[in-house]
């Protein structure tokens, strides 16, 4: 039940040989797609396919880090913890938006998440045994989240470009404070660089898969690169995120857990061991710590929920109501 959707080629099209050339034209020439304009089915597709997983990443992501709130070691954090974790949520509700204006509705959305049917970021499976996982989420997770996703903001498809311009404002905001968590821990009691320590050891490998498989191994991007809703491929972000992110390890006098991580002077990017993709896999089939667990929290949360759902419908339908009443009174 908990397994994730298997996967499926990138669809290219049936579609009308000149309509496909006008519509890679307009892609070409960086004009952007709306939602009424015309598309291949696979271009519609695959929109929905990672608009809706990016969502859900968001949702479920609110969960490892929903666990630390009431946990939080001072108002400060609590305050800041809170406000990011909401930001989650509200970046959730932005990409269903976006995916909603493809044809498909929030509760089909849902319910493959639920069934399992569809996916959402690997890196939600893992646990959060420590306040340092605080720090390593924002300093990794969303660093890694940012350099997938600024290009995002240039993605063919309007709506999801949009969408992305205020989430990566405020993802930028988390992992600064998420590298700020760290950079104390780091500085203070050896107790405390130890956890930050632990805890950059248990995340490193599962940052570096969030940018998904290798590209040798990655289905999607050479079409979703024709069509521009992919600006650089997997490998290219990845390399762009562990160069940016050792020296900031280094600085804090922290180490990696990649024997084979050095500098190649000749490159000017960091050199870094094999990622284990036996494990990746394990994790998106659902096989991976917390699986079980975060779609348990979240069938719980969207039921426990239904009465808000119910009672916004019932509010909507009486105003509806009153309007329609008060505009035949008028005429
Ligand atoms: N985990 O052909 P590929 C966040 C799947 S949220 C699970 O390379 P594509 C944040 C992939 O979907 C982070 N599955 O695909 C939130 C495909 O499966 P299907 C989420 C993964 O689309 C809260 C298959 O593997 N960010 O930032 O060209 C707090 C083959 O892959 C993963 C986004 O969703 C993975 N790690 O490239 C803090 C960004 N990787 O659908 C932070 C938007 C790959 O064929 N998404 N798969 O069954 C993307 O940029 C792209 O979809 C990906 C994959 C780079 C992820």
């Amino acid at each position: 039940m908990y397994a994730q959707a298997l996967n499926t080629v990138t669809e290219v099209s049936k579609d009308d040989p000149a309509k496909l050339a006008a519509f890679q034209a307009r892609i070409d020439a960086e004009e952007k797609i709306e939602p009424n304009d015309w598309m291949p089915e696979g271009y519609r597709k695959t929109l929905v396919r990672q608009i809706s997983q990016h969502a859900h990443s968001e949702i479920v992501g609110m969960l490892p880090e929903g666990n630390w709130i009431t946990r939080a070691p001072s108002l400060k954090r609590k305050a800041a913890l809170l406000a990011k974790v909401q930001d989650e949520g509200g970046h959730g509700l932005y990409l269903y938006s976006a995916a909603e204006t493809l044809g498909v509705s929030r509760e089909e959305l849902v319910d493959a998440l639920h069934s399992g049917r569809a996916k959402y970021s690997s890196i939600f499976n893992y646990p959060t045994p420590s306040w340092a996982d605080m720090g390593m989420i924002g300093w990794l997770v969303d660093g890694a989240a940012i350099m997938n996703q600024i290009p995002l903001c240039r993605t063919s498809f309007g709506p999801y470009a949009r969408a992305m311009i205020r989430i990566c404002k405020e993802e930028s905001f988390h992992q600064r404070q998420g590298y700020e968590i760290v950079m104390t821990l780091a500085r203070g009691t050896p107790a405390q660089k130890k956890m930050a320590q632990d805890s950059l050891n248990r995340w490193w490998w599962p940052a570096l898969m969030m940018f998904g498989p290798s590209d040798s191994a990655s289905q999607h991007s050479d079409q979703n690169m024709k069509w521009k809703i992919k600006r650089f491929s997997n490998d290219a972000l990845r390399q762009k995120f562990i160069d940016a992110t050792v020296p900031q390890g280094h600085f804090l006098g922290l180490t990696f857990p990649d024997p084979d991580l050095k500098f190649n002077e000749a490159t000017g990017h960091w050199e870094h061991g094999e990622i284990d993709w036996a494990e990746f896999n394990r994790v998106v089939k659902g096989e991976g710590p917390c699986n079980r667990e975060r779609i348990k929290a979240r069938i719980k949360a969207h039921d426990e929920g239904a009465w808000v759902r119910e009672a916004a419908l019932a509010h909507a339908e009486k105003r509806a109501a009153r309007k329609a009443a008060a505009r035949i009174a008028a005429e």
